[in-house]
């Protein structure tokens, strides 16, 4: 049969292979997809730095933000950079940094849910983290006249967060983690890589 151009391949973004392939070692969180990766070895650890000079953003833009928060915004990172099980849900970007982005990619709901629950004390001062910072000093700072709020007032729920603070990245779905109808952030990678069935399954839902 022939092969699904959906699947098993990389977005054309800012530090994506140009394919998916073993990587040998993936650094901490991001190693679950070291068998098959969009990602370097070098940008996985990257995506574990404050400041990194993946994006140069600064997670600590209304003081920093507690381990248990900021470990979900590595997953995510670790997910976007990484999977290779994306393509049904990529897009053209209309921006200076990245041919392409994803768009509506369904996230399990457990993942969405626990990344808001964790995330609860935290404060920022946008809701749209893609766009509209002030970059004068070379790293996102709160635009003017952009207050620090409460995470609970600029996200209200799990669903905000999780679509709106990546332009839409993601989609919240009440699908389960195991269902294979959602993507998983988080993953054991002892019993493979659960997005492989998922990203197959929206492929054929979309012929
Ligand atoms: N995670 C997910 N799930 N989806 C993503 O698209 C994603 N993107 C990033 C990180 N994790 C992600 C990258 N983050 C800028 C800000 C954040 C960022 C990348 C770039 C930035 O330079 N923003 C400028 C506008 C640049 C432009 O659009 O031309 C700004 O105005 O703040």
């Amino acid at each position: 049969p022939a092969k699904d151009p959906l699947l098993n391949i990389c977005m054309d973004a800012k530090h994506h292979k140009t394919k998916p392939g073993p990587e040998g070692m993936l650094y901490g969180q991001c190693a679950p997809w070291k068998d098959n990766a969009c990602c370097t070895a070098n940008t996985s650890s990257e995506a574990h730095r404050d400041q990194s000079y993946l994006y140069n953003f600064n997670w600590n833009h209304c003081g920093v933000m507690p381990p248990k928060c900021k470990r979900h915004f590595i997953q995510d990172m670790c997910l976007y950079e990484c999977s290779p099980n994306l393509g049904p849900w990529i897009d053209q970007a209309d921006s200076s940094w990245r041919r392409e982005r994803i768009l509506h990619v369904p996230l399990c709901k457990e993942d969405c849910e626990e990344w808001w629950e964790d995330c609860k004390d935290y404060v920022t001062c946008k809701e749209n983290w893609h766009k509209g910072w002030n970059w004068a000093t070379g790293t996102n700072r709160c635009p003017w006249g952009s207050m620090c709020r409460p995470f609970t007032q600029v996200f209200p729920s799990p669903k905000d967060l999780c679509e709106k603070i990546w332009s839409n990245s993601y989609k919240y779905t009440t699908e389960r983690r195991g269902s294979g109808r959602c993507i998983q952030m988080w993953f054991d990678p002892a019993q493979g890589n659960p997005n492989v069935v998922v990203a197959k399954y929206y492929a054929w839902k979309k012929r």
